[in-house]
Formats: structure tokens, sequence, C-alpha cells
């Protein structure tokens, strides 16, 4: 009998309770699970037939639609005939047969916004999905289906939205040999040895994840490989991944390592005024777009970390990237160049020298630049004050890139939704021209726009190293679309579509979230420290390394700890890093009383006993939170407790495990920086703090030599 109930409950296996369902997380927030039977005969009712006619998106976006209803409904509301009935959902675009008749408001959406409207059609009633392009309806249908992934009404709906910025792209740093760096989630998806012969079908479904978001463009290889890919035989391997996206929206785009006409042309030079040089480029962008005639075009990291790049043959970054976008313009294609750069040789301040280098060239560039600059001035912290690039060149395209894997944060393990981090840095206001020009508006006032977000997308079968990470690749897509969006929604639109409609569920969830990165910023980098982890795979906590050869590899560079007080002074005492802000910003970020607290220690060097707004010594603050940032992982292991029964076993059970190791290392990391900074300030612990488990050699002697993600 028991047996018998087994079975039948298999072949049940949708109605299952959630907490027997095994998830692996691979279906990412596209699950489809089925809605509570309340539900599901008001939905029924509205979406009894879907009617699409056109190309390869268009068929797309109907398979999504029906597998999503599939899933959600449990039918398929495919019928063949083509009157149209109550409940129809009727996909197409402006000129659609269908849709033209009813002069829906679709001028001012562009080529990829689209409608989403309850109409009458021959008397039926129905809801229109409608775009200017396929590709519009795509995504019309994904925003569809999320209205009934989040149990939203289907009546009377009058949706209508469109991405504010053009390039939205994910930058794999990932290898041929499928080694991604700084990677946390197994090896490179593409699979180039099978490929171009065998197209795994993963590929699709990461084209499905990204047009459900808006991603509308990827860069498929590191931006600090090799030449290699530009080689025919590889690009034949790359026509066909970008044959796998087209009908998704997404375009292909690759790293053009600079030195490349010397490398696999045979050339003695890259000199980007050289006639030769621009020939090579030229034949080669042409060669790219003889295969791929959508291609996106090029991202360059060059004079940077060792990277070749114009300054080799004493020309500037626009004289470099011209010459690119030159070969790339016939063929609408874009140049990203990174902003990214500071050299060994340059004694001044890391955080000022690409601003430095950049900002004279601003309106030197052509119009198929995008300068794509960090949010950050140094690199990726947990927090860091906006990048300062953002509004001084008002006459350049800039695009914000981001990082979505999480190198500087704890890699897969440590739950940090990054979306509080991201909205912070494009509401942050650069007064550029004036009060109000948050980086945001910046990104959204170019002439090119865009935003790009480096991938934390791998072979594991959770696609990101954890079920939480996946949250920081949808977020990114989010953004992306709409940089004036709001962390906290999207954090609820991401855990209801993940983890279930349960408020008892999505509540805990969305406050873990929301409180999850400045956990992270307490107990690694509080109050405006940065860059103090250990060297190389930036894994675990190393604020005493002074010995490397280059200053600004060392911790010590960034806190500049000394008996007296702890803090970099970039104000125009120090290295005057503030003055490259608008006036407004730098009064702010230059006094002491004025600067976010969040930051003081970015700007200035402080008094171990300075008393902070909160009445305490720094020195007593600074235990306060590392001790806060512990308590909150704490917080987010007694959160997820409960959940227990309530999400499917095999993914609670991997967030209680991650969560512990979490805690783990956030007290590694209080313990560590506690000892380090006690050997420097020599004062005592305020009372009810604990002392660090172990002296400050037992942490320096910790090495993790495997650690993930750091080169070979
Ligand atoms: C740093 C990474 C390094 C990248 C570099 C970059 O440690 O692996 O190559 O950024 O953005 O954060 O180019």
């Amino acid at each position: 009998m028991r047996q018998l109930l087994a079975f039948v409950l298999l072949l049940l296996g949708a109605a299952l309770p959630a907490s027997v369902r095994a998830e692996t997380g691979y279906d990412l927030w596209l699950r489809y699970q089925p809605v509570e039977a309340q539900w599901r005969d008001r939905y029924a009712a509205l979406v009894t037939q879907v009617t699409a006619a056109g190309g390869t998106t268009m068929l797309v976006a109907a398979g999504e639609l029906r597998r999503g209803v599939a899933g959600m409904l449990g039918y398929d509301p495919v019928r063949r005939e083509t009157v149209i009935g109550d409940g129809a959902v009727v996909l197409g675009t402006a000129q659609s047969p269908l849709i033209a008749p009813l002069g829906l408001p679709l001028a001012k959406l562009g080529r990829e916004g689209y409608l989403i409207r309850s109409a009458a059609i021959g008397g039926k009633r129905v809801t229109v999905i409608a775009g200017n392009a396929e590709i519009g309806v795509l995504y019309g249908v994904f925003r569809f289906l999320k209205l009934i992934q989040t149990r939203q009404s289907l009546d009377d709906l009058d949706i209508s939205d469109a991405p504010r910025l053009a390039v939205r792209v994910l930058n794999h740093w990932d290898n041929l040999d499928r080694y991604v760096e700084r990677g946390y989630a197994g090896q490179s998806i593409w699979d180039w040895q099978k490929l171009p012969g065998h197209k795994d079908s993963r590929y699709t479904d990461y084209a499905r994840a990204n047009a459900s978001i808006g991603i509308n463009g990827t860069v498929l290889t590191n931006v600090n490989a090799n030449a290699d890919v530009l080689r025919p035989e590889w690009l034949a391997r790359v026509k066909a991944l970008a044959e796998v996206f087209r009908p998704y929206g997404i375009k292909v785009y690759l790293t053009a390592r600079f030195s490349a006409p010397i490398e696999l042309g045979g050339l003695k030079t890259a000199d980007p005024l050289d006639p030769q040089v621009a020939r090579w480029w030229k034949d080669k962008v042409d060669e790219i777009y003889r295969a791929i005639p959508d291609f996106g075009g090029f991202l360059v990291k060059a004079n940077s970390e060792g990277q070749p790049g114009p300054s080799d043959y004493k020309r500037t970054h626009a004289e470099g990237a011209n010459m690119l976008a030159d070969a790339l313009a016939p063929h609408k294609g874009v140049l990203m160049w990174r902003a990214f750069v500071y050299a060994a040789e340059n004694p001044d301040d890391r955080h000022k020298q690409a601003y430095t280098e950049f900002q004279p060239l601003d309106g030197k560039f052509r119009d198929n630049v995008l300068v794509q600059v960090k949010n950050g001035a140094i690199d990726f912290q947990p927090r860091e004050p906006f990048h300062p690039l953002f509004g001084a060149m008002p006459k350049t395209p800039l695009m914000m890139e981001v990082q979505i894997t999480k190198e500087y944060l704890g890699f897969a393990t440590h739950l940090a939704y990054l979306g509080p981090l991201w909205e912070e840095a494009l509401q942050a206001d650069t007064f550029r021209p004036g009060k109000g020009s948050t980086v945001a508006k910046v990104l959204e006032s170019g002439a090119a726009t865009g935003m790009a977000g480096v991938a934390n997308i791998g072979s594991d079968v959770n696609w990101s190293g954890s079920q939480f990470d996946q949250a920081n690749w949808y977020a990114f897509g989010r953004f992306a679309w709409d940089p004036q969006a709001k962390a906290e929604p999207i954090a609820r639109d991401w855990a209801a579509m993940t983890w279930g409609n349960d408020p008892a569920v999505t509540g805990p969830i969305v406050r873990m979230m929301m409180e999850s990165r400045e956990a992270v910023v307490d107990y690694m980098t509080p109050l405006g420290l940065g860059h103090l982890m250990a060297t190389g795979h930036h894994y675990g906590p190393g604020p005493w390394i002074a010995d490397l050869a280059r200053p600004e590899w060392n911790p010590v560079y960034y806190h500049k700890a000394d008996a007296r007080g702890i803090g970099f002074d970039r104000t125009a005492t120090g290295t005057n890093a503030v003055g490259q802000y608008a006036p407004e910003v730098a009064a702010r970020f230059g006094d002491r009383k004025r600067v976010p607290e969040q930051f003081l220690l970015w700007f200035h060097h402080v008094p171990w006993d300075y008393r902070t707004r909160s009445g305490w010594t720094l020195w007593d603050e600074l235990i306060v939170r590392y001790d806060r940032g512990v308590a909150a992982v704490e917080a987010m292991q007694a959160a997820w407790k409960p959940l227990a029964g309530k999400v499917d076993a095999r993914r609670w059970e991997e967030v209680r495990d991650f969560l512990a190791i979490q805690r783990d290392e956030a007290g590694w990391w209080r313990d560590a920086s506690i000892a380090y900074f006690q050997s420097v300030s020599k004062r005592p612990l305020p009372a009810g703090h604990a002392a660090p488990a172990h002296d400050l050699d037992w942490y320096k002697a910790i090495r993790t030599p495997y650690a993930p993600g750091n080169g070979k």
C-alpha cells in the first residue's frame, strides 16, 4: 500500500509538497511550478489559447509562453485554429494583422519595448503582448509569465516598458581552456572543444534566462584573454553560439587583445596609427561580420595590469579605441573600452589614475565607443564611493561595469545580494552638471548607453555557484534594463520566482538578502576600508600584507593603519582624490564631519580615539561593526532554519551549509582583522566584545593555495 502511494505521488510529481521535490537550481527563476488551485482557474480563463505569427523570435516567445503555462497551469495553450476566442493571448508586432487595427501606442517604446494590454478583438476578451519588433514581444512574454509567477492579476492589464540603456551585456572572464578568471561556479559554460558540432542545450537555457531579464549581449571571452578567439577556427565556434543566441535578442561580443595584429597577423607592431595595423583590424572585423552579421563588437582592456595597448606606442587611449571603432563602424558594431587602468610606475593614488588618464580625453572618442567604467575607482570592493569619471566626461558615452561574480565578497559561499550595492552606486549624486545628476542619469544621458556585468556563470548545475548568487545575475539584468530600479522589489520578484510565493518564505528571504551585503561590509571592510583581501586570490583577510613589489598590491597601502590611526587621506592634505569629484561632492567627502561614515576611512586618516557619530571611539566602533557583521550572518542562519520543509530539501540544505561556511569565515575575517589592527592600535577591546580566538601569527599562517579563480 505504501509503495502504491509512493508511486501515485510520483505520478503526481508536480503536486508534491515543495519540501519533497528535489531541485538543483538549474531552472533559475524560470521554474514555472504549478500555481495554487485558487489562482489556477482565474489564470486559465485568461490564457485559453496563444496566437502568434512571425519569425524565430516569435516562435521562441510562443514556445516560452507554452512552457510557462504548461508548468504553472498544467495545460498546453496552443490551438491550431486561428479563430480568436475569449482568453486568447495574442502575440505580435505593430504590423501584425490582428494588432495593427488596435492602434496601440507602441511608437515610443523603441525596438525592444513592449506593451501588454487587455483588449477586445472581434468581441472576444483577449490579452495582447506587442512590440515594435519580435524581441519586444519576447520580453513582454517573460513579463506576462512573471505576473503569473508572482501571482498578480491578469485582469485589465495595461503595462508598457522599454529598456533605458541600449547595451546590456554580460562580461564572461572565460578563457578558451574553460578556465574562468574570478569564476566560482565551475568551468566556463562554453564547451569550445565540442563546438561548433555540438551545441549544448545549456546555451539555449542561458539565452532564455538572459532574455527573461533583458540582457541583450554577451562578451564570451576574458578581458585578459589571448588573441586566439580571433582565429578563423574559433570564429566558427563563436558563430555557432551566436546562432543559438540570436532568436533571444542576444548579440555576441569578443574581447580584442590589442596586440593581435602581431600575434595573429605577423605584423611588427600594433601601433594604432600604423596603416597596416588598422588594415589588419578592418579585415579581421569584416571577416567576423561575414560569419556573424549581427556581431556586437569588441571589449578591450588595454594598458592595464600588463595588457598591451596604445600607450606601448605612446598613443592615447582615444587613438587606440578610435582605430578599432573605425573598423567596427561600417557594421554598426560598438567598442567598449575599459577605463580600468592604473600603472605600477605611477606613484599617484590608484584611486586617481583612471580619471587622470581618461578625463582629458572627453570628446575625443568616436561615436561608437563606450568607455566602460567600474562602479568605483578601485576595484569591486564590498563598498566604494562612485567612480569620479561619472559625470566628468559629458561628451563621451560611459557605461558602468559591475562585478556579479563575488571576487571580493566571499566567492560563492557567502550570501551577499548585490542589488543594494548597485542601487547605491546608481543613485549616487555626481552633481555634474548639477544636483540630482545621479550616476544612473549619467548612464542614461549618453549618445550611446550601456551597463556591463562580470558574469558569475559557470558549469555548476546551479549556474552561479550558489542558489543565492543567481539573484545577482537576475538583479544585474533588471538594473541594466532600468538603472533607476530599486533593489528590494527586485529581490521580492526573484525570491517569489525562485523559492515560491508563500510570504512565510519570501518575507525572511528578502530580509536576508537586503541585509546581506551590509553584513559583508561589516565583517570585511567596515567604515570605508577596502582591498584588505589576501593577495591574488582575494579569499580571506590579509590586512597585514606589506611585502609585495607594487605598493598598490599590498593591503597596507589601502588602510594605512599606524599608531595614530587608520584610513587613507584622500583630502587636500593627502592625495586630493576628492578633487576629482564635483565641488559639492568633494566638499562632503573631504570633510571628516560631513563624509558619510560608510566612507570615512576611504577618504580620511582618522585617529583611533576619534569620536564617531554614535559616540564610540573609532577603535571601538570598528570592533562593534565587525561583530555586527558576524551577528548578521548568524541572524541569516536563524532566519533560514525555519524554512526547512517550506522549500525543497536539496536547495535548503545547500543554503544551510553555505551559511555555516559564511559564519565561520565571517568570524575568521573579524578575528584576523581585529588581531592585526590591535597589534597596531595597541588598544583594548571594548567591554563585551570577545578577543580573537587565536593570535595574529595564527591568522597570518593560513594559506589557501588552491582558491579558485586566480589564474593558474
Ligand atoms: C580585478 C581582478 C582581475 C581582473 C581585473 C580587471 O582581480 O582578475 O582582470 O579586475 O577588471 O578585480 O581587469
